[in-house]
């Protein structure tokens, strides 16, 4: 895996596909690109966490958070990428305190809610 880290423009994805699950690396190898859209909706699993944006990208339509827990995931406190669209991350940008809620289907995870959190 470390390998690929100078694979830059593949890093983020890479993070997002594999950062929260060890299961990760096999679940990509048989899952389809859209196994979000085809995968029983028990296998897609809601969280909500606390973070700070660490980096966007708005042409991928992805962006990195440094986040705490995750209590719903079972997901320690780190930082990984994530989908989102444009529309969501309007208004924000790198170094805000965010709240969030994400879609992960076991490979990925989609942000579907976000907002800054006044800073403290
Ligand atoms: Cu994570």
């Amino acid at each position: 895996m470390k390998s690929m880290r100078i694979l830059t423009g593949g890093v983020l994805l890479l993070i997002a596909a594999t950062a929260c699950s060890p299961e990760a690396d096999k679940q990509q190898a048989s899952a389809p690109k859209d196994a979000a859209a085809v995968a029983p909706a028990s296998a897609v699993q809601h969280g909500k966490g606390e973070g700070k944006i660490t980096a966007i990208d708005e042409a991928k339509g992805l962006v990195t958070l440094d986040h705490g827990e995750i209590t719903a995931l079972k997901w320690p406190p780190m930082s990984m990428g994530f989908e989102a669209s444009a529309d969501l991350l309007k208004g924000l940008k790198v170094g805000d305190r965010v709240a969030f809620e994400l879609d992960w289907n076991g490979a990925t995870g989609r942000i579907t809610r976000i907002e800054a959190l006044p800073a403290s």
